[in-house]
């Protein structure tokens, strides 16, 4: 069979290896160890480009590392509870169990067809119950250790569907349902302590360097973002102490930027502070500030920041060092989470002070001068900022006023979530001893399958038998919480769980042993989307374990790649572009290589991707070539060799090998990048000039070492030439023939005012005169009647004629 038919070579192998068990770890642990792992889907039901683009460079390091003969974990699962599977039950009425497990069989299927060589055994979801049973125990161990802990939070509420809104689901400061105006709700929620790592988590980052990506590692050190500076308090003019009816004296600041003191003309707070909160429960505001006030309140903290807005409050400061009075007021770009809610504006020096002072007509004092020195600063003038800022907080936390702190922008987790398709919070509320973790011995806490799911409120709360449960630790009747997990706890650690061999999934956490060995991952593969927030919490998590005694390490991913966007026409794909590329066509009309061979040719991993269907075109044209020509080489039982070969037949071997030896570097990232385009180059360069050649062991060897090279890009084809070839059931480690690589004869191209015409193979050490003799002569027809204004030789390289 000369032609190329990729469905039938495709399903072959595919059912060969879904047989063979070939791509499942080894209990091996005295074997060198690879963990290539890919970001695990949500399983929506069909995979879409990027997915295929970010599976398809996982599997060519997974491939790879098992010809070379490492003990290679792949691992796939799914990323199985959220919002889109409540979401179709409202819509469709279909169970979002029945919905969610159906969506994994097809996309199993998908995998499968695309040649993936994902380890089966140790697949689950993240819905599976022996999945809930551990992580829910790893819950009330966190709770015992003063890891997690109960407060009070501000939630979207619409007051029609009595439901929580995720930030997704408030479009326009509407219910995404019923379009009722979203009111802001405190609700005591689930908090993991991740600030108490919040300097670990920083402090590691600088371990990373070099082996993340440089962005993904700014990015994790501005969410953290740490910053020094002085906590200290205005106290309010006796006046405003007696308005507030004695329930405040003083508020507290917190500024990096202590040497501005004396620029300081207002003091704004959050609409949600105490103070502004006492202000309004006295009814001593005017209706228009109090409803502007209550408007504020009622608005979240994101949607408040795109238009600034404040109200003058009828309240004074005193300026700790002047006694000035300052005017106090709202404002709605202060969050209530940061610091303590409440801030010292310096109009003069600070952008966002500068616009709201703009807005409000609020008095401008500039403190530091052109060349950047304080004045008008009192004894404090003449110095530079970082002098002030030092003998300023000294003068303040010597007389008491105030003291420096570090602060992080890192805030605690909150990880409640009022839905059903989640883990379940294990705890019990109970009357007489509140808040009460559930007994290891009763994990899981399991969704009850009987709910009717109908977007109106959460629907464990409308179901008593689920909610009635008795405390476990005083066995009177009490209540379960319905509140579940946030999804980010479930994909903080299932990469260790991989680990573990599933037969041990039902007993215990991991193995200890197979944790050790297979930590940390050695490549991770995913979407910069998750840079900030999923790696963020992965690094926490394993941090805890550690300290809970499971993990014996600190930072669970050794390397980072983050694959750059599938674009069509220059715009990221979507429905109502309509500019989207179905995996699934192109499959069907293509064939996993082809569109493998095609992803990986046409930018590197990181870079985006613009989908082109012509470039399609010629990548399914290489292979098709590629597939046909190796009907010229010979079938042999043994790796072959070439010998005694003439100078094209070198140049040839040359290339085969030097495809050989750049695949050998860009797995071992001695070009970083995975720059899988280069070596796809390579490899075509060598087949283009192998065709000029009819050795017969040429060929052989060639195509022996080039299926070697590509299978981990386009496994099927390989597999099929190399079985009929040379009987090859399994690629081996191949080496580069150096003396292949030396050369007596070059490669010169000719080039036409810059413009590549023709090129010529010559003795390497050929003299000046003879190599533009045979230029001239190879370059005939372009040259015939032309006048050369200038000859230019790049030595091993080029020879160029300017022409008039
Ligand atoms: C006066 C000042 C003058 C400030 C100046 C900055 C520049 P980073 O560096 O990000 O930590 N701030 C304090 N609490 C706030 C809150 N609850 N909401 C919004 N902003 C708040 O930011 C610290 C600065 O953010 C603080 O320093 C404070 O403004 C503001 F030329 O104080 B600064
Ligand atoms: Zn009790």
């Amino acid at each position: 069979m000369k032609h190329y038919n990729p469905h039938t070579i495709e399903a072959k192998w595919q059912d060969i290896w879904a047989q063979s068990g070939v791509f499942e770890p080894l209990s091996d642990f005295s074997k060198p160890k690879q963990y290539i792992l890919s970001m695990f889907p949500y399983p929506s039901g069909a995979i879409h480009m990027g997915h295929v683009r970010n599976y398809a460079i996982g599997d060519a390091l997974a491939r790879y590392y098992r010809q070379v003969g490492y003990n290679v974990l792949h691992p796939m699962g799914f990323d199985a509870f959220g919002m889109p599977a409540e979401n179709a039950a409202i819509q469709y009425g279909i169970h979002p169990k029945q919905w969610t497990y159906e969506n994994i069989a097809k996309m199993r299927e998908e995998f499968k067809a695309l040649g993936f060589s994902f380890s089966k055994t140790r697949e689950f979801a993240t819905c599976d119950p022996h999945y809930t049973k551990i992580e829910q125990g790893f819950f009330i161990e966190m709770y015992k250790k003063g890891l997690v802990y109960q407060k009070e939070a501000w939630l979207n509420w619409c007051p029609k569907d009595k439901t929580v809104l995720a930030n997704e689901q408030v479009v326009e400061g509407k219910c995404w349902r019923c379009d009722t105006p979203v009111v802001q709700k405190q609700m005591p929620q689930y908090y993991l302590k991740i600030t108490k790592y919040a300097e670990e988590l920083l402090d590691e980052l600088k371990n990373l360097e070099g082996h993340w990506p440089a962005q993904v590692l700014r990015m994790q050190e501005n969410w953290i973002g740490k910053s020094q500076g002085l906590a200290f308090a205005f106290s309010l003019a006796p006046k405003s102490v007696a308005l507030l009816a004695d329930t405040h004296a003083q508020i507290e600041v917190f500024t990096t930027r202590i040497d501005t003191i004396y620029g300081v003309t207002f003091i704004a707070l959050a609409p949600g502070h105490p103070i502004v909160s006492a202000l309004l429960q006295g009814e001593h505001l005017d209706q228009a500030s109090a409803q502007a006030i209550l408007e504020m309140q009622n608005t979240s903290a994101r949607a408040r920041s795109i238009e600034k807005k404040g109200v003058l409050l009828p309240l004074y400061a005193l300026h700790p060092l002047t006694q000035e009075p300052i005017p106090i007021y709202v404002a709605n770009f202060v969050l209530e989470s940061y610091g303590s809610g409440a801030l010292m504006g310096v109009p003069a020096h600070d952008t966002r002070d500068g616009e709201f002072a703009a807005l409000l007509n609020i008095p401008i004092k500039q403190v530091i001068n052109e060349k950047g020195f304080l004045e008008h600063s009192d004894t404090y003038s003449g110095l530079t900022p970082e002098q002030a800022r030092e003998k300023l907080s000294d003068l303040f936390e010597k007389q008491g006023l105030g003291r420096r702190i570090t602060h992080y922008r890192l805030q605690d987790w909150g990880i409640s979530r009022q839905r059903y398709w989640g883990a379940l919070i294990p705890m019990v509320r109970c009357e007489h001893c509140k808040l009460v973790p559930e007994k290891l011995e009763n994990l899981p806490i399991l969704l009850p399958e009987d709910v009717k799911i109908d977007g109106e409120g959460n629907p464990l709360e409308k179901h008593p038998a689920f909610k009635a449960c008795l405390c476990p630790e005083c066995g009177r009747s009490a209540q379960r919480e319905c509140d579940t997990m946030d999804t980010f706890f479930q994909s903080s650690w299932y990469f260790l769980r991989y680990t573990t061999p599933k037969e041990l999934w039902d007993k215990e956490a991991f193995d200890p042993q197979a944790l050790d060995y297979w930590l940390g991952v050695d490549e991770y593969i995913g979407g910069v989307e998750h840079a900030i927030l999923h790696l963020l919490y992965a690094r926490f998590f394993t941090k805890v374990l550690r300290d809970l005694g499971y993990v014996r390490l600190d930072e669970p991913f050794t390397c980072l790649t983050t694959q750059g966007m599938v674009l069509k026409g220059g715009a990221k794909m979507s429905k109502s572009k309509g500019n989207v590329v179905s995996p699934q066509e192109i499959l069907e009309k293509y064939g996993a290589d082809i569109a493998r061979l095609y992803i990986h040719f046409v930018a590197p991993p990181s870079k985006e991707l613009d989908w082109n269907d012509q470039a399609l075109e010629g990548s399914a044209r290489f292979l098709k070539r590629f597939y046909e020509k190796s009907f010229l080489a010979q079938p042999c039982d043994h790796p072959p060799r070439a010998q005694n070969l003439n100078a094209i037949e070198k140049q040839a071997r040359a290339k085969v090998h030097l495809a050989l030896q750049k695949c050998h570097a860009i797995f071992a990232k001695k070009q970083p990048g995975y720059p899988f385009n280069t070596l796809i180059a390579a490899c075509m360069e060598a087949l283009n000039t192998l065709e000029k050649t009819t050795n017969p062991a040429l060929w052989s060897e060639a195509y022996y070492i080039l299926t070697h090279v590509l299978e981990p890009l386009i496994p099927h084809v390989c597999f099929e030439i190399a079985q009929r070839l040379f009987k090859c059931q399994n690629f081996k480690p191949q080496e580069v023939d150096t003396t292949a690589l030396e050369q007596d004869n070059i490669e010169i191209a000719i080039t036409i005012n810059g413009k590549k015409r023709a090129s010529i193979i010559v003795a390497k050490d050929l003299d000046r005169n003879a190599l533009l003799a045979q230029a001239k002569e190879q370059a005939h027809k372009w040259l015939e009647g032309k006048e050369i204004l200038k000859e230019v030789i790049v030595p091993f390289k080029l020879v160029n004629f300017v022409l008039r």
